[in-house]
């Protein structure tokens, strides 16, 4: 087996986001996604109320390290009788995809039946329109595609398997957002640094080789669980096809900030924005307690995945 590589810089001053930022009262903000508009980094946080219950709140960069974070929450648990029972203990885990000129996010709604995947659109970062529940429970970490195939939407997601205690990432397809079918797996645990649970971490890139994003591994220990990440390309036309995936993880807990928190052991990213001299940022939950962003070149996480073709 060839020697693992590791392909992500963190950023000299990580973390940059703690509730030390947060210009209201919380417990942590971690787990955000991330996109540019209007010429601004934006990042829609996750932050979670001293009450154990989570929120989206919009912080907003010129340089994608240093960012403010507004003074209240951009989109709440909803209110609305379709959604509240779904939303009740929390909104969770956002994820970002420009698909013309409109955002869509994907998010987990949490609630008294358990956590499953819900979509909502933006063009402006101030309005928010929610679409559906896409999902039913037990099922998290969903990213859509930013373009149709075959005139269908695409979304990546995360069911739970078997016992719960484990989850592979699945393929499923819609003509409209809102009905979704043809599900398939694409990848699943197995012994080693994932054993436990798969998902999908950033929507996919696409590249002349194939859509490339990044997933977590999360390995069971005596210790706890450890969450770590790694690459996978999907075929440009038949993204159920996986040309290739890395074997080992490629970027993972080492750091104090990483290795301390409410969760310790835990990096989550949920946005990766990609620059135009061929590097991306990746923007990451820290022990489920603070925001770091790491960088690397989206060229070699592509060649990792391509010199470990299925
Ligand atoms: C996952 C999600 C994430 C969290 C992670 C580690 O199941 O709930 O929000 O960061 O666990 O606790």
């Amino acid at each position: 087996m060839p020697k693992p590589v590791f392909p992500f810089t963190r950023y000299g001053h990580n973390p940059i986001l703690t509730r030390q930022h947060v210009p209201y009262s919380c417990n942590t903000v971690f787990n955000a996604a991330a996109c540019k508009f209007d010429g601004q980094y934006l990042l829609i946080l996750r932050i979670e109320d001293q009450g154990g219950k989570s929120h989206l709140t919009l912080a907003r960069s010129r340089d994608g390290y240093s960012f403010v974070i507004d003074d209240k929450p951009w989109i709440k648990p909803s209110s609305d009788p379709e959604y509240e029972p779904y939303e009740r203990y929390g909104i969770e885990d956002p994820r970002v995809t420009q698909i013309g000129d409109e955002y869509y996010l994907t998010y987990t709604a949490f609630g008294p039946y358990g956590p499953r995947v819900a979509i909502g659109k933006t063009r402006d970062f101030v309005s928010f329109e929610r679409i559906c529940l896409a999902t039913e429970v037990d099922n998290k970490d969903a990213v859509l595609f930013p373009e149709k195939i075959e005139s269908s939407y695409v979304m990546l997601d995360r069911p739970s398997g078997l016992g719960k205690s484990e989850g592979s990432i699945w393929i499923t397809y819609s003509p409209d957002l809102i009905h979704w079918g043809r599900a398939r797996a694409l990848l699943t645990p197995e012994p080693g640094w994932g054993n436990s649970r798969l998902g999908i971490c950033t929507p996919p890139v696409k590249t002349k080789d194939g859509w490339l994003a990044l997933y977590h591994g999360v390995r069971e220990t005596a210790g706890g669980k450890i969450y770590r990440i790694g690459a996978i390309l999907l075929d440009l036309q038949n993204p159920e096809k996986v040309i290739g995936y890395s074997p080992y993880f490629i970027f993972g807990p080492e750091e104090i900030y990483e290795r301390v928190g409410d969760v310790p052991n835990v990096i989550f990213p949920c946005g990766l924005i990609c620059e135009d001299d061929g590097s991306i940022k990746l923007y990451y939950g820290a022990a489920d307690t603070c925001i770091a962003v790491a960088e690397a070149e989206l060229e070699e996480l592509v060649k990792i995945c391509l010199d470990h073709r299925c």
